[in-house]
């Protein structure tokens, strides 16, 4: 028996004891955040367990139907809504909530006020769950200097002063990939222990990948770079082998498969939609910290996005996100266009 891989697999690293070993790296740090995450995980557990019920319990369907029951039924992105909002509250530690389901910020409390703000989407890809496809929850977390004396200029603050973000996949196993500003991790629910185990560690993408991922069916809007930058993924002019191309329209799930495969994720700017459309604040942003903090990167067309900074809470912003080098060639095409129309 080979005891040392015996005494690993019996060792689990769960997302908590992660946590808090990150934790006593930070002497003045007193659990605040281990408290929040926790209550995000909780979270995620739950729609995980609905997500994976969803079709047995007849949880798909438009808000207000009625199950077999008679029972009023919630449409699973509203439901999955509810779950985290409540959690976040009650975890005692969150300001103010932005989540892609509200249309405007929830202030907390003052009596249940914590220092983060919490940016999310409870369930990306919602679309895709009726075909069993991987949906998830994105989030992104900021501090606040204050929590007495909040506005919405505290949550309209670029990416790069993000403290951690996340997002958790609910695929065929569960999956939670976590960035705290130290490189990314990457956990799997086991759902006999109901713990996430850090099945990832110290997740860092490919320089560069052979794989290019954007809604090809949006190609005759697309504007010069991003039509040239495909031209060349597919008949590439050095002589290397074509990119394939994966675009499954659940970002948590393209972005998953970008993270630990390489290569790029695409959702640009075109003439139907000048800002592209995913949004900045709790998609675009969480997803290019992780990039980032696997040593990836992530562009918007203009400029790199955790420096973009946010004007409305529901903003959108083009992206490429993926390997250093696949980024880097389209900002240098972007370049290139840019100075040939001056
Ligand atoms: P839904 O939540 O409406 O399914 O949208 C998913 C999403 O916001 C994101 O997860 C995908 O990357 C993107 O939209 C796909 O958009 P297209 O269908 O336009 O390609």
């Amino acid at each position: 028996m080979d005891h040392a891989a015996e005494a690993h697999r019996t060792d689990l690293m769960t997302i908590t004891r992660h946590v808090l070993n990150e934790q006593s790296k930070h002497p003045e740090a007193r659990g605040a955040f281990t408290i929040l995450l926790n209550h995000i995980v909780l979270g995620c557990k739950f729609v995980c367990s609905a997500v994976s019920k969803a079709g047995l319990a007849k949880l798909i369907g438009l808000a207000g139907e009625t199950n077999v029951q008679g029972e009023e039924q919630k449409k699973m992105d509203v439901l999955s809504n509810e779950v985290f909002v409540k959690a976040l509250i009650s975890s005692g530690q969150t300001s103010i909530l932005i989540s892609e389901e509200d249309e405007e910020a929830t202030f907390v409390d003052p009596s249940k006020r914590g220092r983060y703000i919490v940016v999310f989407d409870p369930l990306d890809g919602s679309s895709n769950i009726d075909c069993g496809v991987s949906i998830g929850t994105i989030f992104g977390i900021y501090m606040v200097e204050h929590k007495d004396d909040l506005s919405l200029e505290d949550v309209l603050q670029p990416g790069e002063k993000m403290v951690a973000a996340g997002y958790c996949m609910y695929g065929s196993s569960c999956t939670l990939v976590l960035s705290t500003g130290n490189g990314v991790n990457g956990f799997t629910l086991d759902p006999s222990l109901g713990e996430f185990i850090l099945t990832h560690p110290n997740i860092k993408i490919p320089k560069k990948g052979k794989i290019y991922s954007i809604n090809e069916g949006n190609a005759k809007n697309w504007d010069k770079a991003t039509a040239k930058y495909v031209e060349n993924c597919k008949f590439p002019k050095d002589g290397s082998s074509p990119k394939s191309l994966r675009y499954i329209g659940s970002m948590v799930a393209d972005v998953h498969r970008t993270l630990l495969y390489g290569g790029i994720f695409m959702y640009p700017a075109d003439k139907k939609s000048p800002n592209g459309k995913l949004r900045l604040l709790y998609e675009v942003i969480p997803m290019s910290y992780l990039m980032e903090q696997a040593g990836g990167q992530a562009f918007t067309g203009k400029q790199r996005a955790l420096e973009l900074v946010p004007n409305n809470i529901h903003e959108r912003s083009p992206v490429f996100l993926g390997s250093y080098d696949d980024v880097e060639e389209i900002k240098k095409i972007y370049a290139a266009v840019e100075e040939e129309s001056t």
